[in-house]
């Protein structure tokens, strides 16, 4: 039995607070605020225990916790003193004040959310913002009376139930397991979120009148939508508003973001659920849906089943509120994280809303930070770039970037650029070395896929790919393989715990990984490393070592991918499909100078129509065979995987798009052989990454969605 942990050289460890993309944009976004001088704060849990720690046992993996906590945070400052009382379950009453009718929330429990601040400096400018994290501690109140009936034990029980609500994140971003837990864990943030927004203001206004100039929340996906109720129920039942007003501010300063193409990846609680933890927010939910309807019915009249589908709250077997309807209808801009995705919400998704509401539909390309991706993670790179430019102002300024492409075939550069490669080539083959053993040639081409194992993401297709490539290998004579392109094929990615089908992937990546890379007749040629535990600081070490990055989504499913960026501000030529954030990509930087492959958003339909029938390249078919037939062994455990992609089952069009997969690892073979095209293409790539900086996207969101201004520190 082998087992794999591995700990990076790195001196600290990641804050283990996100799942993947989304989290990850989070943090670029606050880093960008930062930089640029906007007042803004960001909100969030407090996870004793973040994303899981990938183990690789014998190929498979396993998850143990992330105890990123064990040795403190020094970055994070504790104020005791901010905390807040979050109510849960309990029954809501009437009572009457100054002749006018009120409800009032009665909590069945309270817990105590106590906040801990990290400042986040911007770059070059004394602005620094912050990001406060909530922690669940029980409530005062709990412990007082279990002491005094002398219940000690209950007194712990009780502490260890409030705590349970920041323990632990969720760890599959699609699917909602532990479903109140969950949900309490929206509301424990929003509330605690909301209090603090609001006292914050409180203390320098004396009314509301401002509230909507000063003010604006931003909502990314549905997990914190809870936040439009709660202000919602703040401002009417306890500041007394009145439903006009209150109704009026929310509609004003909340702007919701969705990071999903799946209709399924957008969240549903069940109505008895939202009403037993939070009776209040359920009425003010079927309140607001009442006259959400009128609106529906003097618009287009007794069409049913439009009601029916822009409902917030969807009838049937598990009567549900669809948090994403209920976003939309109250906040004043819903934006898509890339092109593609914003015509997937207006003919697909969010269809019947766009018709409704067109102008409150935008996007904003998603974009990361070259403060992380370039200068913390490449400072050779970083270097030559501002050598180049004669300049480091890129760094705050990244259209700089641009300036160059009119040196992308200087020799002097090249060669530059070339040696920078090939030291972060060094470091990244050490790291391999020492976690797998395996050495790899530096000159051979990095090829790297890192990513969340999804079927989307298409690992498979990779996989796969490398598979055929080994048969090619193996069938050659000596003068045909002299001809070959060297290879290190990388992958790495966590699997959602219950997600069966993403943990086979991994399983097969490393039973071909056994099969390729202990084969003497192969050498050199092809190896194939699954670098465990995949993570930020794994992700500063691979991207600037990467020659080649896969990003092969199916066309249609991946939102944005923010990924491509990073590799492409690394000067790492981009094998993708044309999907998300790519196909702007491929305006700034010309299709010539990557590998595009597959189907087009466009074309998907009528590809799945066809099922059992689509045209299907016989390599693909061989390749299913071999694992099928226990070539890499495990016959029957990768069974079920190869069901997935063969008899009409091929959903995410594994087979249709094969052929062409195959054709763009060929073009990027013959491109590598040239090496001043390939540093060419590399720097072209680097030097049209500048739109993909989330200083622009930033600067989009504060112009077009907040209405907000640079706010220069004074001192
Ligand atoms: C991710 C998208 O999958 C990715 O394409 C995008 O680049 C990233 O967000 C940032 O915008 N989306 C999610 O992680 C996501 O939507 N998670 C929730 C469904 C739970």
């Amino acid at each position: 039995m082998s087992c794999l942990v591995f700990s990076l050289p790195f001196k600290e460890g990641d804050a283990a607070l996100g799942n993947g993309g989304l989290a990850r944009l989070s943090a670029c976004q606050m880093d960008s605020l930062a930089t640029l001088d906007f007042p803004a704060w960001g909100y969030g849990l407090r996870y004793q225990y973040g994303l899981f720690r990938q183990i690789i046992v014998d190929g498979f993996q396993h998850e143990q916790p992330d105890y990123w906590l064990n040795f403190g945070n020094p970055w994070e400052i504790e104020r005791v003193q901010v905390s807040y009382a979050v109510k849960f379950y309990g029954t809501v009453e009437e009572e009457v004040s100054n002749g006018s009718n009120y409800k009032v929330w009665i909590p069945g429990e309270t817990v105590e959310a106590v906040a801990y601040d990290n400042p986040i400096p911007g770059y070059g400018t004394r602005n620094a913002i912050n990001l406060r994290l909530w922690a669940a501690k029980p409530s005062g109140q709990y412990d007082l009376e279990s002491y005094n009936t002398g219940d000690y034990i209950n007194a712990v029980v009780n502490r260890q139930k409030a705590e349970i609500i920041s323990n632990v994140l969720y760890p599959d971003d699609r699917s909602y397991q532990g479903k109140e837990l969950r949900l309490k864990q929206q509301y424990f943030f929003v509330s605690a979120s909301i209090q603090d927004i609001i006292r914050r203001f409180k203390d320098v206004h004396d009314n509301f009148d401002e509230f909507t100039e000063k003010i604006a929340l931003q909502i990314n996906d549905t997990h914190p939508s809870l936040a439009i109720i709660e202000v919602m129920r703040v401002l009417f039942d306890e500041e007394h508003l009145g439903w006009d007003k209150a109704w009026d501010i929310v509609c004003k300063i909340f702007s919701f973001t969705t990071h999903t193409v799946q209709p399924e990846g957008l969240e549903k609680i069940p109505v008895d659920l939202m009403g037993s933890l939070l009776p209040r927010h359920l009425q003010i939910i079927y309140d607001i849906n009442y006259k959400f309807m009128e609106e529906l019915k003097k618009k287009f009249g007794q069409d049913y089943s439009r009601h029916a589908r822009m409902s917030i709250v969807e009838e049937g077997a598990v009567k549900s509120i669809r948090m994403a309807n209920l976003s939309i209808v109250c906040c004043h801009k819903v934006n898509g994280v890339s092109r593609v995705h914003f015509e997937l919400l207006k003919t697909r998704v969010f269809k019947d809303f766009y018709d409704l509401w067109p102008l409150k539909f935008q996007y904003k390309t998603n974009g990361v930070t070259q403060r992380r991706w370039i200068v913390v993670s490449n400072p050779s790179l970083c270097a030559v770039i501002s050598k180049w430019l004669g300049t480091e102002a890129w760094v705050r300024n990244i259209d700089l970037l641009a300036g160059l492409r009119d040196y992308a075939s200087d020799a002097d550069l090249q060669q530059e650029w070339r040696m920078v490669k090939k030291i972060n080539k060094m470091r990244l083959a050490e790291y391999i070395e020492t976690l797998s053993g395996v050495k790899v040639s530096l000159d051979a081409m990095f090829d790297v896929q890192i990513k969340r194992i999804h079927e989307y993401k298409r690992q498979l297709l990779n996989v796969l790919g490398i598979i055929h490539r080994y048969d090619c290998i193996k069938s050659m004579n000596e003068s045909d393989r002299r001809k070959v392109v060297p290879r290190v094929c990388i992958i790495g990615g966590k699997a959602a715990p219950g997600y069966e089908i993403a943990k086979k992937i991994i399983k097969l990546c490393h039973a071909v990984a056994e099969k390729v890379n202990n084969d003497p007749g192969v050498g050199d040629l092809l190896k194939l490393i699954f670098i465990p535990d995949y993570n930020v600081s794994v992700a500063e070490l691979v991207i600037p070592g990467s020659d080649l990055s896969q990003h092969v989504s199916t066309a249609g499913h991946e939102a944005s991918g923010t990924g491509s960026m990073k590799f492409l501000m690394n000067g790492c030529l981009l094998l993708a499909t044309a999907d998300g954030s790519t196909v702007e990509i491929i305006e700034e930087i010309g299709a010539d100078n990557m590998f595009l492959l597959g189907a087009r958003v466009s074309e998907v339909p009528a590809l799945r129509d066809q099922g059992a029938s689509v045209r299907v390249p016989l390599q693909f078919v061989r390749v299913v065979r071999m694992v099928r037939d226990g070539y890499f062994g495990f016959k029957d455990y990768f069974e079920s995987l190869c069901d997935t992609v063969e008899n009409g089952k091929d959903f995410y069009l594994l087979g249709a798009d094969f052929a062409s997969y195959l054709e763009a690892q060929a073009a990027a073979d013959l491109a590598f052989v040239n090496q001043e095209k390939w540093t060419r293409m590399s720097i072209l790539s680097t030097s049209g990454s500048g739109r993909f900086s989330s200083d622009r996207t930033i600067e989009e969101y504060a112009e077009q969605t907040w209405g907000i201004e640079p706010c220069k520190c004074p001192f």
